[in-house]
């Protein structure tokens, strides 16, 4: 028990002065506003009206009502004493019909969440496209049509034109897999399409896009750090048995190594390839050479590992393991094991944990939520980190998902992921325990750090 106290109160020491510590959200999750000043229909707007697609029956439309709490959102960011804010732009926010016309409203919104970031000290990183596609482009054929790999292009240009001089980060796409997997396959998010053959289509041209926005990008100056953000929940064995041996690799090869060897060495596994057969995606010469554009960063979103079984499915809340709310196994030494092995695979640029949290289920007893759980997952995967940190792999930041309890998609506002507590009926944001936790744990940081520097 001593030595845990001790290792979490030092735990402070083990990052370098200018290591980057943030929270995140998305814009879909937290705005509301969903019809507000202009702004177009997305995806996840005309998925929400579908009988029973979230578990609660609610939607986005009023979220956490951010859109309109903008400056009071900015001081709680503030009052966490973090050093960047990850954000996501609804594109038909900004662009209401994904081409075209341009809304002044939506880009006035976020031009004024940027220029409050910045008054306040705080590094704006700018996600492009969290899952929020305009509903027109969908109406066109969406991610699988290779024309809304131009149309991305183009918008990305368009938010570097108003922002990019400001911005410290810019992220193309959030988990493509997700968007691939769970919208086009299984069809359980947004659009809610189900085939393979689609699904691999879009994460096809979700990757292109990456690379030529990277590219137009540089052509045009900017000077934010450009990267992307990819979902990772390493594949373990459940025995090790053969069978259960194959399996963990091919889901590495599909889940994993599908979005980081274009990336990084512009090819697609040849098993992944093989398994699709027809359904393989179509890919045009110098495809490949294009996704694999140099980035400035890799942001790696970490919450459990996979554990794969050729028998009876893995369950670790059944086997009593220690899960989240999501019944997410929860296990910090997994991203550990994740990092060194990126680290000795590839040629990596600097590594941010973009997304890392838990949601718990956070009972409000006298205006406090006592979110013990959160707090311990958070130190323990921060501990995580600094032994990677160690080992050398290049670490250069960490987010908590997320600042705020917020929509959590298919599965509506039951799950609460933030530090800070939201009270849908009256909009009241309360800091849980583990907020205060973070900043307490931050102003250790960053004294050490100016202790260090004088
Ligand atoms: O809420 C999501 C987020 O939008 C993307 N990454 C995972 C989080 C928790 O499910």
């Amino acid at each position: 028990m001593t030595i845990a106290v001790t290792a979490v109160s030092l735990l402070h020491h083990r990052f370098p002065a200018d290591f980057c510590w943030g929270v995140a959200t998305s814009a879909f999750q937290i705005e509301g506003a969903a019809a507000a000043d202009g702004k177009g229909a997305s995806i996840w707007d005309q998925f929400c009206q579908l009988a029973g697609a979230i578990k609660d029956g609610s939607n986005g439309d009023i979220a956490c009502d951010h859109y309109h709490r903008l400056e009071s959102d900015l001081d709680l960011i503030a009052s966490l004493g973090v050093d960047a804010y990850r954000f996501s732009v609804c594109w038909p926010r900004v662009q209401p019909l994904g081409a075209g016309a341009w809304n002044p409203a939506g880009l006035d919104f976020y031009e004024r969440l940027v220029d409050g970031l910045l008054a306040r000290g705080i590094q704006p990183w700018l996600t492009l496209n969290h899952w929020d596609l305009p509903q027109a482009l969908q109406e066109q054929g969406g991610w699988a049509a290779r024309a809304t790999v131009h149309r991305f292009v183009d918008y990305a240009r368009g938010i570097n034109q108003r922002l990019g001089d400001r911005l410290t980060g810019i992220t193309t796409h959030n988990e493509p897999w997700v968007m691939a997997v769970l919208g086009h396959q299984l069809g359980i998010f947004a659009p809610g399409i189900k085939s393979r053959a689609v699904a691999a289509q879009v994460s096809h041209h979700l990757l292109l896009s990456h690379g030529l926005a990277l590219q137009a990008l540089r052509a045009d100056g900017c000077k934010a750090k450009l990267g992307i953000v990819l979902n990772m929940s390493p594949a373990m064995p459940a025995t090790d048995s053969a069978a259960d041996l194959a399996l963990a690799q091919m889901h590495d090869a599909r889940d994993l190594r599908w979005y980081t060897d274009p990336l990084f060495n512009a090819a697609y596994p040849a098993e992944v390839l093989a398994e699709l057969g027809p359904d393989a995606p179509q890919i045009e010469a110098g495809d490949m050479a294009h996704i694999a554009t140099p980035m400035d960063y890799l942001g790696i979103n970490y919450y459990t590992r996979h554990v794969a079984s050729a028998g009876q499915p893995f369950d670790a809340k059944a086997l009593g393991l220690p899960v989240t709310d999501m019944d997410w196994e929860i296990y910090p030494q997994g991203l550990t094991e994740l990092l060194l092995r990126l680290h000795r695979s590839h040629v990596l640029p600097p590594l941010y944990i973009t997304e890392n949290g838990g949601a718990f289920k956070d009972p409000l007893s006298d205006g406090q939520v006592h979110d013990a759980d959160r707090k311990d997952y958070l130190q323990t995967h921060i501990a995580a980190v600094a032994d990677a940190l160690d080992q050398g792999v290049p670490m250069a930041g960490y987010m908590v998902w997320s600042l705020m309890d917020n929509f959590e998609w298919a599965s509506g506002y039951e799950k609460r992921f933030g530090l800070v507590h939201v009270d849908y009926a009256t909009q009241q944001r309360r800091l849980k325990d583990s907020a205060h936790w973070y900043r307490e744990f931050l102003q250790r940081c960053h004294a050490a750090d100016h202790r260090a520097r004088v």
